[in-house]
């Protein structure tokens, strides 16, 4: 299995780094979940080689509307670096991607190390803010189509973020309204409660996963809590936001002609 693990993780690295689509691998080549984060861990090391510097985490399928959208049903984490941040109010090139979605998230930044599970109760504490945000996620794999494993290995599409202003208003992030426009039509409208029914315990969630990996998370990181509405595909032209009632909104267009961002 290991040079299995060291193939795929390679040939998922070319496939991001090239923009080009390859064929799911469990399919022919079973894995499990475990073995899915290594090939994650061994794919971000080749990022990290090439001199992307890990910022922060991101959760997936944190509500059940991303888990309809992709028929998977399990919460799922993956890493995010700094080749990923797209500025708010900023022209993203589509030129490195395959075919990317966006969809509407809040991100936290901590302010202290996370080292071991916290309860929801300590959550808040372990946070310096939390934003608006946009996930850009792009699958490795033909017609955006995985399974759990698949996913996993492919570090959980992760592939950009956009993160709007910062605020410590966390008592207000219960229930807020979440919309998400492209061309200023409303494409996705839902509440941060369809974040694991408070986007804190996405908190929570990723303070135990990284306890299980044995991993300590630096002061200053990014936690991408998980879309809390379905994706929508990204073309040429689009203008997109995203609007978390009473933390304000983020965005950013494409380029019309890609290469010209
Ligand atoms: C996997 C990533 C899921 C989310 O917020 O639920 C995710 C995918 O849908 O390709 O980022
Ligand atoms: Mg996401």
């Amino acid at each position: 299995m290991s040079t299995d693990i060291a193939h795929i993780a390679k040939a998922l690295d070319q496939a991001a780094r090239k923009a080009e689509a390859v064929a799911q691998f469990s399919t022919h080549t079973p894995f499990s979940l475990d073995e899915a984060y290594l090939i994650q861990r061994a794919s971000m090391q080749h990022r990290y080689a090439a001199g992307e510097r890990q910022i922060g985490l991101k959760l997936g399928f944190t509500s059940r509307a991303k888990m309809m959208q992709m028929g998977v049903d399990s919460l799922i984490w993956g890493w995010l670096t700094d080749a990923m941040l797209e500025e708010d109010g900023g022209v993203v090139d589509l030129q490195r991607f395959i075919h990317p979605r966006v969809e509407p998230e809040v991100c936290f930044i901590t302010r202290r190390t996370i080292d071991r599970p916290l309860t929801a109760l300590e959550a808040v504490d372990y946070l310096e803010a939390v934003a608006p945000a946009i996930e850009i996620i792009d699958s490795r794999y033909q017609a955006f189509k995985f399974s759990l494993e698949d996913v996993v290995a492919d570090n959980c599409s992760s592939s950009g973020l956009v993160v709007g202003a910062w605020s410590r208003d966390f008592a207000q992030l219960n229930n807020a309204g979440v919309l998400m426009r492209i061309n200023g039509r409303v494409v996705q409208a839902g509440s941060t409660a369809a974040i694991l029914g408070h986007p804190l315990r996405s908190l929570v969630q990723a303070s135990q996963l990284l306890a299980r990996a044995e991993i300590a998370l630096p002061a200053g990181s990014l936690i991408m809590a998980g879309a809390a509405t379905a994706a929508e595909a990204l073309s040429p032209g689009a203008c997109v936001s995203v609007e978390v009632a009473g933390f304000g909104e983020c965005g950013f267009s494409v380029a019309a002609k890609q290469g010209e961002a």
